[in-house]
């Protein structure tokens, strides 16, 4: 620990933490804008400068270490002098249509300006001609880029996907691929996590709010929406609440306000595709252990950024991945046929949207392998961002909207479900419905939580032993289970390395493409708290808890399904819908 002054005052600070974070520690905020609580340390754009007694020129707070006897000022003339001109320079050369930019009031550049009492922009120099660079899922424009650099430490440090660097020199820098590329033509996984820490309006999702407008104003279409999990937990922040709070009832009441004609739920296909990815891994398993063969370890399917990860990186262990189709397309593909059929329409009048806390899912449902007969299963994609846009946009009070249901028949789902918006959740779900199916007893752990799997690590394992099996599982008995979890694109490189290297001692992985699972997806709101993770996470398990069904083979609309429709899983009429291939 050292002593050191700030502004006047005596106080305590652990020696490893810079300026910037003992000031915080001590209710003093130094204004910021490139800086990334926990991982940022660039020092970039030089907006948190200080005076340190003795030091001849500013100190970047957030790269100065603190040190004994230290004495630094945080408020000073020539400290918010020196702001106000880095701040200038910085709208010099930015494209300030902020009007009609999507960040309006939503901008941290914005307001920084208020912060700083900045109330002219003096300097008005060459700018940097910038195009905008669309794809299917992200949209960079690189006139409003502050170089923040904080997309770049994302991609790099966080996803490990090394997409976005800054690009020449000086005034030519720009943040973008090698080359000046397309994003869309390079290994850009499109999970979106550049565009949460983008605090400006240069990262972005493509919008598809215009789409689904219009399938609502037309008559022809008959327009089904469905929640992803994450949704639920994180919606509630655009609308003034504590992250982590539950607001699923007026989220589907908001959607019936919306126009909606249907208001199905994601977590109906996450059971079902428990019943699908289990009763997948039963087969491997039986396969690989009776000396016929099989692929393992199987990883989960259900992360589009991670699918396009493997498709980049290990294109030839591609036959790892689970042949499920990720449950929102699952859904789709039900909505346009079960449904449809049930409701006397064809698969052409149904229109089908997701909404969704990922940026990758917009690519998804474009891909071929997300379509049956050249039909897409889902039409658009709007992230969670997006749908309280338009939730604002037509004036619906979200909080006072009284809770509502989802509608039937697919709407209805477990606490199993719920859980897949968290890292180590599917793999919880299926071992809540695998082991019970193979054993007849319920998985041993305290309230059904797979206790070593639980929580935000890079990678969790857990091992767990069959023992007297039913009589149809015989070739399971004494075999321990060995599975793996991971989230954020770096700790799915850690375990596809093991697997490249033939060293893999797991039988199952669960991959997400994004750090903590779909909670912190790209689409998900951005927040300053830096709880947001173990908060959306606490409410996931704590919607699940509440449920009285909690295991996926116990949702009596499943079981009907596969009664009126899909025969039993696994069979020929869900491969045709529900499951598909990824081939290099
Ligand atoms: Fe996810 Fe999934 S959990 S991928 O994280 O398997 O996006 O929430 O919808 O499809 O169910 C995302 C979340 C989501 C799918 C499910
Ligand atoms: Fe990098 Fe993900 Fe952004 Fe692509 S979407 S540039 S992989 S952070």
């Amino acid at each position: 620990m050292v002593k050191l002054i700030i502004n006047g005052k005596q106080i305590v600070a652990d020696e490893d933490m810079t300026i910037m974070e003992a000031a915080k520690e001590n209710h003093i905020s130094i204004p910021n804008l490139c800086y990334l609580e926990g991982i940022h340390k660039i020092g970039s754009c030089r907006i948190c400068v200080v005076e340190v007694k003795g030091a001849k020129t500013l100190q970047a707070s957030c790269m100065t270490k603190v040190s004994e006897g230290m004495e630094v000022n945080t408020n000073t003339e020539r400290v918010r002098k020196a702001r106000k001109v880095l701040y200038e320079l910085l709208l010099s050369d930015h494209n300030k249509e902020c009007l009609s930019c999507k960040r309006n009031l939503n901008c941290e550049l914005q307001e920084l300006g208020k912060t700083l009492g900045v109330e002219e922009t003096r300097f008005e120099g060459t700018r940097s001609e910038r195009t905008i660079d669309a794809s299917v899922s992200i949209v960079r424009d690189m006139s409003k880029c502050v170089l923040c650099r904080r997309c770049v430490t994302v991609c790099n440090e966080i996803q490990g996907t090394g997409v976005l660097n800054a690009q020449n020199r000086g005034f030519d820098t720009v943040i973008s691929p090698a080359m000046d590329l397309p994003i869309g033509t390079v290994d850009c996984a499109f999970c979106g996590q550049c565009t949460v820490v983008c605090p400006v309006g240069a990262l972005k999702e493509t919008d598809a709010i215009d789409t689904v407008w219009n399938a609502l104003h037309d008559k022809s279409k008959r327009v089904a929406v469905q929640v992803a999990p994450a949704v639920r937990v994180a919606i509630g922040e655009e609308f003034g609440c504590e992250p982590g709070t539950i607001v699923t009832g007026k989220l589907a009441a908001s959607l019936h306000a919306l126009g909606f004609d249907d208001v199905f739920d994601t977590n109906f296909a996450a059971d079902l595709t428990i019943m699908e990815e289990g009763t997948e891994l039963l087969i491997r398993l039986k396969n690989a252990l009776t000396g016929v063969g099989d692929v393992l370890p199987m990883i989960t399917s259900c992360s589009p950024g991670w699918i396009k990860y493997i498709e980049h990186q290990y294109p030839q262990k591609l036959e790892h991945l689970s042949s499920c189709k990720s449950p929102h397309t699952m859904l789709g593909a039900l909505i346009k046929s079960y449904y449809a059929e049930k409701i006397d329409r064809s698969s052409q009048d149904m229109f089908v949207v997701s909404v969704m806390p990922c940026t990758a899912k917009k690519f998804e449902i474009a891909r071929e392998e997300m379509k049956n007969e050249g039909v897409p299963n889902v039409d658009a994609v709007l992230t969670t961002r997006e749908l309280a846009a338009m939730i604002k946009e037509a004036g619906i009070d979200f909080m006072s909207l009284s809770e509502e249901d989802f509608d039937h028949p697919l709407g209805m789902s477990t606490g199993a479900a719920d859980i897949f918006g968290l890292t180590g959740g599917v793999m919880e779900a299926a071992l809540r419905t695998v082991y019970e199916l193979v054993t007849g007893r319920e998985l041993p752990f305290d309230k059904l939580h797979v206790t070593p799997i639980v929580g935000l690590d890079q990678v969790k394992t857990a091992q767990i032993k069959i023992e007297n099996p039913l009589k149809a599982y015989d070739y399971l008995d004494g075999i321990t289970l060995k599975v793996a979890v991971t989230s954020g694109l770096n700790g799915a490189k850690l375990l596809m390395e093991q697997i490249a290297k033939g060293e893999s001692p797991y039988h199952f992985i669960e991959v997400m493409g994004c750090p903590g699972g779909c909670i912190t997806g790209g689409g998900q709101p951005r927040s300053d708290d830096v709880d947001v993770r173990s908060k959306r996470l606490q409410g996931l398990y704590m919607e699940d808890e509440g449920k009285v069904l909690r295991k996926s083979h116990e949702n009596p609309y499943i079981t009907a399904i596969y009664e009126e429709y899909l025969e039993y899983p696994s069979s020929h009429k869900s491969h045709e819908l529900l499951h598909t291939h990824y081939v290099m």
